[in-house]
This record gives structure tokens, sequence and C-alpha cells, in this order.
């Protein structure tokens, strides 16, 4: 099963699936196939940010992928992927490596088994309505898709509070505040996909 997490650039998805992995214990950031054909790099958490994480959008057209078992204090079980990626923009894309890369990130929320749809909560949508209207239709697709949560990143933050009430009558879903600097609601998050986890696994 895979998780994937999706949203508009800088959000916070990478930081965000990275620490999450950290909070879950996991040592080494990596490739999900069990034996891939070719040595697969793998990085330590703070190898993983210092390579995914970043100010400028769409800087990293690989993302991420990594394998979690979510049973309470155990590497073994039944695992989980987290797959991250690329931001969708607003507005066309001139680099062309850019743009397949946010494709190939659409087809993996298409095949998700879960959504985590990542938004920046101190981001105020008044000032930027195309951000918004993205952001609307992302939710729209993603709760048809599968299970699906908003999860309103830097939570942290000052506003963020007013930011997650309004997110919340406007999308009509569950919306989850994290922050992924603080680790703000991550057992809230883990208990989310716990939860989903189950309810899906066939
Ligand atoms: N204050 C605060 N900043 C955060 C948080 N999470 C991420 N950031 C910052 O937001 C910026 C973007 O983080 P990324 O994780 O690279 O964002 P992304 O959504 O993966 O961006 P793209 O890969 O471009 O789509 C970085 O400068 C992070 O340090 C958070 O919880 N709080
Ligand atoms: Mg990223």
């Amino acid at each position: 099963m895979e998780a994937v997490f999706v949203g508009r650039p800088n959000v916070g998805k990478s930081l965000l699936l990275i620490n999450f992995c950290e909070y879950l214990g996991i040592r080494r950031l990596g490739p999900v196939d069990p034996h891939p054909k070719e040595r697969m790099p793998t990085w330590t958490p703070a190898e993983a940010r210092r390579r995914f994480v970043s100010a400028f959008p769409n800087r990293v057209l690989e993302p991420l992928a990594v394998a979690v078992s979510l049973v309470p204090g155990g590497h073994s079980g039944p695992t989980l992927v987290l797959r991250d990626t690329p931001g969708i923009p607003t507005g066309t894309v001139a680099e062309a490596a850019v743009r397949q890369a946010v494709a190939a990130g659409l087809g993996h929320l298409l095949g998700a088994s879960l959504i985590l749809h990542v938004v920046d909560a101190t981001a105020d949508p008044e000032t930027d309505p195309q951000a918004q209207a993205v952001d609307a239709a992302l939710w729209a697709l993603a709760r048809h898709l599968a299970p699906s949560v908003v999860v309103a990143n830097k939570a942290e933050t000052e506003g963020a509070v007013v930011a997650i009430r309004r997110l919340r009558e406007q999308l009509g879903g569950p919306v989850l505040p994290v922050s992924a600097v603080t680790r703000l609601g991550f057992r809230d998050l883990k208990r989310w996909l716990w939860e989903q986890f189950q309810a899906a696994r066939p």
C-alpha cells in the first residue's frame, strides 16, 4: 500500500515525510524495492533533509519513497510506502523535466491507497486565488480517489489557528494540523495512517 504526499510547491511535503520517518525510528531512508536490481542510495534523515528539502520550489524531481512499519515499536510486519511527489505548480512551467516530474507525481496520486494532501497553514488564500483553486481541485480529486486527509503543515506559526479553522470550513473534510519542524501533530498523523491502513488492508 502507498500513502502519497501531494500538494503545491514549498508547502513542506518533503520535510514532513523525512521528519515523520525519523519520528517512526527509521535510520536510513531509501528505495522501497526490497530487492533492487542495482545498488540504490539511502540517506540518513539529516542527509535527506539536505538533499530533498529546499526553500526553492520543485528543486528535487526524483522524490523520496520510504517503506515504513506502523506496528508499535516494530520494524517488522506489513509495511506502508510513504511517497513524496513534486509540488503541483500554478501556471505553465517552462522546464520539460519539471512538467514530466509533476506528471509522474500525479500518476502516483492516481494509484495511491491513501492520500495526504499537504497545504501550507501560513499561506493566505486571499492573496493567491490561483493557488487556492489548485488546492480546491486537488482536494476534490483526492477525496474521490482514496481515503484522504488535508495535512495543514507549518501549524506552529502565528496565524495558523485561524487559517486551519478557515480550511475546515472551506473543505468540509478532515484537516490535521502538523508542523514538520516541531513535530506537532505527528501522533495524530500516525494514528490516521494506522487506522486507514488497517481499514484498507486486503
Ligand atoms: N516554519 C515551517 N517551515 C517549514 C515546515 N515544513 C517545511 N518548512 C519549510 O518550507 C520550505 C519547503 O519545504 P519542502 O519540504 O522542500 O517543501 P515541498 O512541499 O517538498 O516543496 P516542493 O518539493 O518544491 O514541492 C523549506 O524551507 C522548509 O524548511 C514547517 O512545518 N514549519
Ligand atoms: Mg519536496
